[in-house]
């Protein structure tokens, strides 16, 4: 009755969790689901042509997790192939096509317009879908499906993000082949929530998933974990924007998986906010498993966290390196270089405190993607035209348009920001230095040694040799660091 179609081919692959949490709520309201793999398949065009000539489902629903790889100056930007897509499938069923995941709900409806699909959802699916396929089968009130981006009469109309409240999720995990994907992929994810109340001016994270934290009981994250573990699955990386945010949550799951003891056999990485993290929740992280925690750091200095709306300040980050170091947790601080306000100085700042605390690596990746309905988008508008902002980088042409790949990068940085920051680096192979704009097919092969993980194929093969674990960890000890 329902195809579900993950489209997602990136290398090392991922998961499609949102499909593998929608399939299960789907069969749970009684819906007969197949899903059809496309990273999986060995050709993605037979695969699809095999299967719509021997079903005909009523719907079919398409995923898009990467709009693009938020990569400067790489800047891939994945519409324009996922379009093509759309079209292959649309002339292979009659069936209405529905489209989500988190690269498309933080451009929706232009996705939805760009495409020319039938429907989009913006927000959770699990439910709304059920909705969507109940609408279609009845009364076609579309306007009672939440997240749903539709169509009437040559209008699109968007109904309120599907954001609910009350999160809930099948915790079976059998509808995608995720024994393969850790295979391949190097570890596999679960959420423990979704949303995020931070305010941090350049993060697309509200947008697709709302600024309301929606608490998993512990108990069913710990049964998840379980049901994965079961599957030969023992490192884990969460989805959740942010691990630690609430702390209290955080606490309890890591006291269920703990009490459940699989904390010995799993081991799982995530992404944190700097503050609050203490002693009492780094024992408890390590006690339940934690193997390393990517902060979300930004900067070091203190102009740029509050350009960014971080509320943690510098000592925050050493101290956070010194718990992880004391619990034996690995370490990571994402940086965020060049954006608004930043110079030469206020980057060696960073950098120099970076070295200073010594976290077993860091990212250090220069621009920052814009994205419309951000406060930065604001800050740019407030700058002036973008056609003549010095501080946008972009590789289309055209006018300035969010929904493509576009970066700021601060102009006071000068006409090679990038190699700027290497040789603040200085060869310290604890970072993950900028992608080089003037040698970009070097950057590509990735010995610039950057963490873009777009078709990374040292990644690829040190996962087929059995590296496993976050990606910032795999490389960071092929760098022997
Ligand atoms: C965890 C994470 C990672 C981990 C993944 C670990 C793992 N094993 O899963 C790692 C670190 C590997 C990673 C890597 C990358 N990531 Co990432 N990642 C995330 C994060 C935090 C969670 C994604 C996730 O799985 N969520 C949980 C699932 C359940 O949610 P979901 O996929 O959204 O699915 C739900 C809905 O979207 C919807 N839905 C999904 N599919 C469908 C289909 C239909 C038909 C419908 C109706 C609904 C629907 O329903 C689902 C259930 O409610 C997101 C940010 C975020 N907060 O979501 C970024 C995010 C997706 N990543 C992003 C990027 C750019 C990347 C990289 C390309 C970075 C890079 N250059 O290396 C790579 C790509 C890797 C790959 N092969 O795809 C961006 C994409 C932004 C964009 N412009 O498109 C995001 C949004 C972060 C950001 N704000 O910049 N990532």
């Amino acid at each position: 009755m329902l195809a579900l179609i993950n489209t997602n081919v990136m290398a090392p692959p991922i998961g499609p969790v949102g499909i593998d949490y929608m399939a299960g709520a789907v069969e749970a309201a009684g819906i007969k689901v197949d899903v059809l793999d496309l990273c999986l398949a060995d050709d993605a065009l037979k695969t699809l042509r095999s299967f719509f000539d021997t079903h005909s489902p009523q719907l079919v629903g398409i995923s898009f997790r990467n709009a693009d790889d938020c990569f400067w100056p790489s800047a891939q930007w994945f519409v324009p192939d996922f379009a093509e897509t759309i079209r292959a499938i649309r002339s292979m069923t009659d069936a209405p096509i529905v489209i989500g995941g988190v690269g498309f709900s933080i451009f929706a409806r232009r996705i939805v317009e760009y495409t020319n699909a039938d429907f989009g959802i913006r927000g959770d699916g699990e439910w709304a879908i059920v909705s969507l396929l109940e609408e279609l089968q009845h009364t076609r009130r579309f306007e009672r499906v939440d997240g749903l981006i539709w169509r009437n009469g040559g209008e699109i109309y968007s109904n309120q993000p599907a954001w609910p409240e009350q999160l809930s999720l099948p915790t079976n995990r059998d509808a995608i082949d995720n024994l393969a994907y850790f295979k391949r992929g190097g570890q596999c994810g679960l959420e423990t929530k979704r949303g995020c109340n931070r305010q941090c001016v350049y993060c697309a994270d509200p947008l697709a998933k709302g600024t309301k934290t929606r608490l998993r009981n512990p108990s069913e994250v710990a049964d998840e974990a379980q049901t994965l573990l079961a599957k030969g699955i023992d490192v884990l990386h969460l989805c959740d924007c942010e691990f630690n945010i609430p702390r209290s949550h955080a606490y309890a799951v890591c006291e269920e998986l703990a009490r459940r003891s699989p904390g010995k056999r799993l081991r799982w990485y995530t992404y944190m906010a700097v503050v609050p993290f203490d002693a009492e929740l780094a024992e408890a992280m390590a006690k339940a498993g934690c193997a390393g925690i990517d902060f979300t750091g930004d900067a070091a200095c203190p102009s740029m966290l509050k350009t960014y709306r971080q509320p943690h300040l510098k000592e925050d980050l050493a101290s956070a390196v010194r718990l992880c170091r004391a619990n034996g947790i690995k370490v990571m601080i994402d940086l965020l270089l060049g954006g608004p306000g930043e110079t030469a100085e206020t980057l060696a700042e960073t950098i120099n405190f970076i070295k200073q605390i010594d976290p077993d690596c860091a990212g250090a990746p220069l621009g920052i993607r814009i994205y419309s309905g951000t406060e930065m988008a604001r800050i740019v508008t407030a700058e002036g035209s973008p056609e003549k902002n010095p501080n946008l980088r972009r590789k289309y042409s055209g006018p300035v348009d969010f929904f493509k790949p576009t970066f700021y990068i601060s102009a006071s940085l000068g006409k090679h920001p990038a190699e700027l920051i290497q040789d603040l680096i200085a060869s310290d192979k604890r970072f993950f230095g900028p992608m080089t704009e003037s040698v970009p097919e070097v950057s590509q092969s990735n010995l610039s040694g950057d963490h873009n993980y777009n078709d990374n194929t040292e990644l690829v093969e040190a996962i087929r040799k059995g590296a496993r674990g976050a990606y910032w960890d795999i490389l960071r000890e092929l760098r022997g660091n």
